[in-house]
């Protein structure tokens, strides 16, 4: 297959050199630092974006202060129709956005339009909530007395982004935020620049006053410190990588700043001897190299049973084989490239630890730079099999199209080695036993349970996160995203005209 031409690419001459967008205006950055964006299909350069300063991050949080005491006091249902409007803008562009999206990440078409749904779905979805939000109104222990809990806003929230879903979860953060009366200075990856850069332009057209979202381009270790630095952010919120996110959580916690941590997964699938095959192999293989396995959700390991692993490994192979390789632009592609050479490298020192650990290799296990792909980042898509649960390749985040069999000889067996992993985000089983599906979901330790599905597509209104190492117990999306981004602030009002003391002016039953 060859790579796209240039005339099937989107427009984004307009921008070339991105800027920062703070308190409603795009501006230069205090630094003449800048990094480039490449479209991983083909290495192409498609702008500079800026490595901004602490000083940048300073500007924003200053703009969101200010903003952010005016946006509260906006009753709810009039903020949540910025983001009704926001979600009715996002669908009309959604063909260029997904366009965009897979220039700039690489992923095939099909599943960039999926990741902008996602994000259309979070804005609507999100929209609802500033008519609900809701609190709780309890009885008081004295009479004629009131008490209830508000959600209240925190204030200014940091908000920090991956390449891997540049769109879907900033929506996932922002837009909750936002409804709950926050400001919010974001921290985009500077791998996608442009989703940051069209969702900032859409919340403006939207209506959404200047200062409540504040785009700061640059490096974890300048912009990503400062943020954390900043006093008046009260929270980050965070999807990366688990080595960054513990370094976030570290820092944050002496200074008493909340913080919300996704950070990935080494999720399983288990074969039971009675699944349906062909769905299983279906499953495996959209949610092992669909977005080449760069999802945090991807599978990455199969526990299947015995009985059934000869025929499972047939069968992966011949519709792997299938799988075409090349720009996701091309609408016949079904695996896109890999983020960057950096990505790609560790994809295969993972692959030869793999074999040294004395897996065999079914398929793939190799960077593809022939003919049309030679210019773009392309590996494999990769199957394992005979691998132990004790291997680096069945115990550690690859964040590529590999995958590895576990044979089991038991449900209880592949439960267990499912959990036994550093990650919780998500799990599957494909079984026809309703026993097991019951057991299954109570027993797998994860954030996220299929059944009869792969371990990829979670939907906006449900909660995304996960257990240990993925996390830190808060969760994306749904709406427990809105305790990430409020406070409980419990309310009583004495309507007795004295003055009552709680546990003590009490009558007695
Ligand atoms: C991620 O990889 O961090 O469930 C997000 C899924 C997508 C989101 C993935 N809806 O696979």
């Amino acid at each position: 297959k060859s790579v796209t031409k240039r005339s099937e690419h989107v427009e984004i001459t307009q921008v070339k050199k991105l800027k920062n967008f703070i308190n409603g205006e795009w501006k230069a950055p205090s630094t003449e630092k800048m990094t480039k964006v490449y479209n991983p299909a083909d290495s192409e350069i498609l702008a500079d974006v800026p490595l901004s300063s602490a000083e940048d991050v300073k500007a924003a949080t200053r703009a969101a202060v200010s903003a952010q005491k005016k946006w509260a006091l906006v009753p709810a249902p009039q903020r949540a129709e910025v983001l009704y409007k926001a979600g009715l803008i996002m669908k009309e562009k959604k063909e260029y956005l997904a366009r965009l999206l897979t220039m700039e990440n690489g992923k095939v078409i099909e599943e960039a339009r999926g990741e902008v749904q996602e994000g259309i779905d979070m804005a609507f979805y999100m929209a609802g909530e500033g008519r609900r939000l809701f609190g709780q109104t309890t009885p008081s222990e004295l009479k004629d007395k009131f008490a209830m809990s508000v959600r209240a806003p925190v204030g200014v929230v940091g908000i920090i982004t991956p390449w891997n879903f540049p769109i879907a979860i900033a929506t996932w953060k922002s837009f909750p935020a936002i409804v709950a009366g926050n400001a919010v200075v974001w921290k985009p990856a500077t791998e996608t620049p442009f989703m940051a850069f069209e969702l900032a332009g859409i919340l403006q057209e939207s209506g959404l006053p200047e200062g409540v979202l504040n785009v700061v381009f640059g490096s974890g270790s300048n912009v990503g410190e400062a943020m954390i630095e900043e006093d008046d952010i009260r929270v980050i919120s965070f999807t990366g990588s688990n080595e960054v996110g513990r370094h976030i959580a570290g820092k944050c916690g002496s200074r008493l700043k909340k913080v919300s941590l996704e950070m990935g997964g080494k999720n399983g699938v288990i074969v039971m001897d009675d699944a349906d095959l062909s769905l299983a192999v279906e499953g495996i293989l959209w949610s092992a190299f669909g977005t080449s396995g760069q999802r945090c959700t991807a599978c990455s390991r199969v526990m299947v049973h015995e009985n059934v692993k000869k025929e499972l490994e047939e069968r992966l192979l011949r519709e792997t084989a299938k799988l075409t390789i090349g720009s996701g632009l091309d609408e016949s592609i079904k695996v896109g490239p890999i983020i960057n050479r950096g990505g790609l490298e560790k994809i295969q020192q993972y692959v030869d630890i793999g074999k040294q650990e004395g897996a065999k290799l079914l398929t793939g296990g190799s960077v593809m730079n022939q003919g049309a792909l030679e210019k773009g980042c392309y590996f494999a898509p990769t199957i394992f099999t005979d691998v132990t649960p004790d291997m680096r390749i069945a115990r550690e985040e690859i964040f590529g199209p590999v995958v590895s069999l576990i044979p089991v000889k038991s449900f209880e067996e592949a439960v267990h080695i499912n959990n036994q992993v550093e990650f919780g985000l998500s799990s599957s089983i494909f079984t026809k036993d309703v026993n097991r599906v019951f057991a299954a979901q109570r027993d797998l330790d994860t954030g996220i349970v299929y059944v009869n599905a792969g371990t990829t597509g979670a939907e906006i209104h449900l909660p995304f996160g996960g257990t240990k190492g993925t996390g830190n117990g808060h969760r994306d999306s749904g709406v427990a995203a809105l305790d990430v981004f409020t406070e409980w602030k419990a309310v009583y009002v004495d309507f007795s005209g004295r003055l009552q003391r709680a546990q003590i002016d009490v009558e007695e039953g």
